[in-house]
């Protein structure tokens, strides 16, 4: 009776090693790769140039993320805030238009896409939000409609012999809502003329909110994926939630209880499979990673850089969320991986691929990745 206990700390052993057994995909095939917002690694954000350069990097899949114009079309940008991704604060005729809006309950002082005309979204140039990638391309490209990237998917699709699919992102859908420019059957409308209603469609839809995707299920066959957020991780490489990341914001505004973390839950899986196809929870949900706290009750800085980021961080054995998800039927697609050697726990020892690689053996689905190429050569 002793080999159980033996198989069982051996088996301890080797995960404490990171060399975990390859679980399988829901499907037994290989995962996606998603373009998260494009190529969002080498170029700025949701735009046409880096949707092109994801699909040659050999993404199975672009993501826009969707907001409104003012006239109601909608654009791909990460959200209705402009400042960030765009040149709009350098047009002076536009200075006016800076203004605060309450957005998911928090008071944000901004140019919002919704106060623009698509025509004036054209003026702007997009603009590589994070400071420690390339800046070189900034104020050189415009900010797509999700016309304009159903038409690229399509005409990629053919000169590339592939099918590129398209996975849409609703942003904001409670404010949009509330603003009387609803994204949902904007959304669907396009995706219908596109000739897109169906499961086998190259198309996912997701959000972190919950009610959008119910009003949506009820409306197209497509693929729908239910986003799930959180704040942060503590030292432990617990989840934090913390306002407005704790929850879906409708949930705040219909007075539901539940975090994200429910969501996740057996019982949370059990109701996303009620209208959801596939579940896409930030990484940390399925494995996450610790920190080493000195005797001065500091965390310790592992790599002795001066700074303490994710290269200080030890991984934690996975959690029981494929399994419980892929239980249900719902495929898992994970967020975000990004190649810089600070965004790396130490496990991965600065080598990207070995983190894909660490994930691909949990069986999920697909990931969203700012560097495509690095995903495809991982799998
Ligand atoms: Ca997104
Ligand atoms: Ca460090």
């Amino acid at each position: 009776m002793r080999t159980p206990i033996l198989l069982a700390a051996l088996t301890g052993a080797l995960l404490s090693f990171g060399a975990q057994a390859q679980e399988k995909t829901l499907d037994g095939k290989p995962p996606l790769v998603i373009g998260h917002r494009g190529a969002a690694g080498y170029l700025p954000d949701h735009t046409m140039e880096g949707y092109k350069r994801a699909i040659e990097m050999g993404v199975d899949f672009i993501e826009p993320d969707l907001v409104s114009t003012k006239d109601g079309v909608l654009i791909a940008r990460h959200e209705p805030m402009l400042g960030g991704t765009t040149d709009v604060a350098t047009k002076p005729e536009f200075a006016a238009r800076k203004r605060k809006v309450k957005v998911d309950g928090v008071d944000t002082e901004d140019f919002f896409a919704f106060d623009f005309t698509l025509a004036e979204i054209k003026t702007l140039r997009a603009i590589q939000p994070l400071k420690e990638r390339d800046q070189s391309h900034n104020g050189k490209y415009a900010i797509p409609t999700f016309q304009e990237i159903i038409d690229l998917a399509k005409s990629e699709s053919l000169r590339a012999g592939r099918t590129i699919g398209v996975y849409p992102e609703t942003k904001h859908p409670t404010l949009h809502a509330a603003l009387g420019l609803p994204l949902e059957d904007r959304l669907l409308d396009l995706l219908k003329a596109a000739g897109w209603t169906e499961k086998t469609s190259p198309v996912i839809i997701q959000s972190f909110e919950t009610g959008n995707l119910k009003y949506m299920r009820k409306k197209t066959n497509v693929r729908i994926i239910q986003l799930v957020d959180a704040d942060d991780v503590d030292k432990d490489g617990k989840v934090v939630l913390a306002a407005p990341f704790d929850k879906p914001y409708d949930f705040v505004v219909t007075g539901d209880a539940r975090t994200f973390a429910d969501l996740v839950t057996k019982e949370g899986l059990a109701e996303i499979k009620t209208y959801a196809d596939g579940v896409g929870p930030w990484k940390p949900y399925l494995m996450s990673a610790r920190q080493e706290i000195g005797v001065d009750g500091k965390p310790k800085d592992l790599n002795g850089d001066g700074k303490i980021d994710e290269q200080d961080r030890i991984l934690l054995p996975p959690t029981d969320v494929v399994k419980n998800a892929h239980a249900l039927g719902l495929f898992v697609h994970t967020w975000t991986f990004r190649s810089e050697p600070r965004r790396l726990a130490s496990n991965f020892k600065g080598d990207p691929q070995a983190e894909y690689k660490a994930y691909f053996a949990l069986g999920i689905d697909g990931l969203f990745s700012d560097f495509g190429d690095q995903a495809v050569k991982a799998r």
